[in-house]
């Protein structure tokens, strides 16, 4: 009796101590896999988690079943590779050096995939880039030279460069599969870059989808028939309006001949060559699928074309322009499907950081425009859905100012490396463990500068709060604008100059002195790098 009543005892304390031991465990997982799926120019619009206006991502919106979903997240600088540089370095653009797509990104920033690598993870990087430069820290990466192809795309690898036929989607996904399962060592954490081309201009779909897109029709937005009234010179001057600037070959694929025979006008360098160059490098049987759908659409504008008005113009081709945008988000959809499937059938989801993200946001016909780099909302915030079923609660929604800047940092305190001091973001953790009484940040800064330049837009910096955007656009004009975020979402007044407002520009004019010294962006920085486009002979 004495003998059994011990062994019970002990039996007991070691269920518990197991217990114990699993729970621990379970609320501070150790060195977790990070798979950080990004897409290029995906319009939080065009997601179901955010809006079903427009289309349903079953598989993106897993994502934010299973974890968090972010409704505030923005960039630093909405633009590729300025984005690329911030989200890999922690750091702002003008302090890693890449402002814009034509600067070089400077291999000395150290990166977080570095820190990673030197801590014991392995690590890889699949897709698109955009730097003009190998990335540093990864075991493995095979990334498309500069914007990349959609049909049949070359890679450069670091193992040589190669050509694969088929859709660009489908083999960034097939190559960080095939990695996952032939290449991954089991003992060690792992960090995935799984980087989409798509839905990048000029927005090529797969044959799956095109053929089902190319009669669909789409809820308009509001303001695609703004007329910038209200707004300062930038807005007026951008060169990305649906009907004046998206191009009848390169965006809405009509054969350079029907243009000419149609009188159509050329509305970039590249408008006529583009199709042509994308028709060449086709094989045989993608040409002959696209011809059999691309085809009746082109006889059918031409009939109806010479009766058209301008409006009827503009609703074609914001109709055209989502049927090839979202068909490639269709794919982009089912092959985050594959991956999330993957990783769910290996059991490698409870203690796996999925994030997916844009470079940043995007046009989809708001205030008539398509395109990005504004500081006004569609393009300044990116989606943003991150799931690590260990520590954020599935089904959370979060409306906090999260910035691009902040990946490096939340990645490597989940890994638990310490970051660089020169990071300049914050850690997302206290957000997605539910400590959100560790965060205190009111106010962001933005800074874009790639300008003259493709969609002539002005340079500009600004502060964004949850409440006012402050915006300074300069170089070839002087002109501030202030929006009430909450009582004018959609951004269509500049208030900066309503007497109501003077207290509120003075108090956001001293936040946005503050955000720049605490970045170390001095003003003189902004002439410096207009002296460096003089200097490069890309302005007089
Ligand atoms: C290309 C596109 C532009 C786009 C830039 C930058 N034109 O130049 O529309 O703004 O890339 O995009 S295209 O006719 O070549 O498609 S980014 O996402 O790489 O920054
Ligand atoms: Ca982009």
């Amino acid at each position: 009796m004495k003998f059994s009543t011990k062994w019970l005892a002990m039996f007991v304390l070691f269920i518990f101590l197991n217990l114990a031991n699993c729970k621990t465990e379970k609320k501070v997982p150790t060195r977790p896999n990070i798979v950080f799926i990004m897409s290029d120019d995906h319009a939080y619009q065009a997601i179901s988690a955010y809006s079903n206006r427009l289309i349903n991502t079953p598989n993106i919106d897993r994502i934010a079943q299973q974890g968090m979903l972010f409704t505030n997240a923005c960039v630093t600088n909405s633009i590729c590779a300025p984005s690329r540089a911030t989200i890999l370095t922690g750091k702002h653009t003008h302090i890693n050096g890449k402002i814009d797509n034509r600067m070089p990104f400077d291999t000395t920033n150290v990166t977080f995939p570095q820190l990673l690598h030197d801590a014991g993870y392995q690590t890889a990087m699949f897709g698109k880039l955009h730097f003009g430069n190998n990335p540093k820290g990864f075991d493995e990466f095979k990334i498309l030279p500069g914007q990349g192809r959609y049909y049949n795309p070359d890679f450069i690898t670091n193992s040589g460069d190669t050509t694969i036929t088929g859709y660009t989607t489908d083999i960034i996904t097939d190559m960080s599969l095939d990695w996952l399962e032939t290449r991954r060592e089991e003992d060690k954490p792992f960090l995935l870059m799984y980087l989409h081309k798509a839905p990048h201009r000029p927005w090529v779909p797969a044959e799956r989808h095109y053929k089902n897109y190319i009669n669909k029709e789409f809820e308009e937005p509001e303001t695609l028939f703004d007329t910038y009234d209200g707004r300062g010179t930038a807005a007026h001057e951008a060169e990305m309006n649906l009907l004046k600037h998206m191009n009848f070959g390169h965006d809405m694929k009509i054969y350079p001949k029907l243009m000419k025979e149609m009188g159509l006008p050329v509305m970039s360098d590249w408008d006529t060559s583009s199709v042509t160059n994308m028709m060449n490098r086709f094989t045989d049987e993608q040409r002959e699928a696209w011809k059999a759908v691309y085809e009746p659409m082109m006889k059918d504008f031409k009939e109806k074309y010479s009766d058209m008005s301008q409006e009827e113009l503009m609703r074609w081709k914001y109709k055209r322009y989502m049927q090839d945008y979202l068909a490639c988000i269709e794919a982009v959809d089912e092959n985050v499907g594959r991956l999330l499937d993957y990783l769910e059938d290996n059991d490698l989801m409870e203690n796996t950081i999925i994030v997916y993200t844009s470079d940043q946001g995007f046009y989809l016909g708001e205030h008539g425009w398509f395109d990005k780099r504004f500081i006004y909302n569609e393009s300044f915030k990116t989606p943003l859905l991150i799931q690590w079923p260990d520590v954020i609660k599935p089904g959370t929604r979060n409306d906090e100012m999260v910035q691009n800047l902040d990946f490096a940092q939340t990645f490597l305190e989940a890994a638990g490396v310490q970051a660089p001091d020169d990071m300049q973001g914050e850690s997302l953790m206290p957000l997605i463990a539910g400590e959100f009484e560790k965060w205190n940040r009111d106010a962001v800064y933005y800074h874009y500068y790639e300008y003259p330049a493709v969609h002539m837009v002005k340079r500009h910096y600004g502060i964004v709060t949850k409440e006012y955007k402050l915006v300074h656009f300069y170089y070839d004009v002087d002109e501030w604008e202030l929006y009430d975020r909450l009582s004018d979402p959609k951004e269509m007044t500049n208030v900066y100059n309503d007497p109501a407002y003077n207290d509120v520009v003075i108090e956001m004019k001293s936040k946005l002195d503050e955000l720049r010294k605490k970045y170390n962006d001095p003003y003189e920085n902004d002439d410096k790098f207009i002296k460096i486009y003089k200097d490069k002979g890309w302005i007089k």
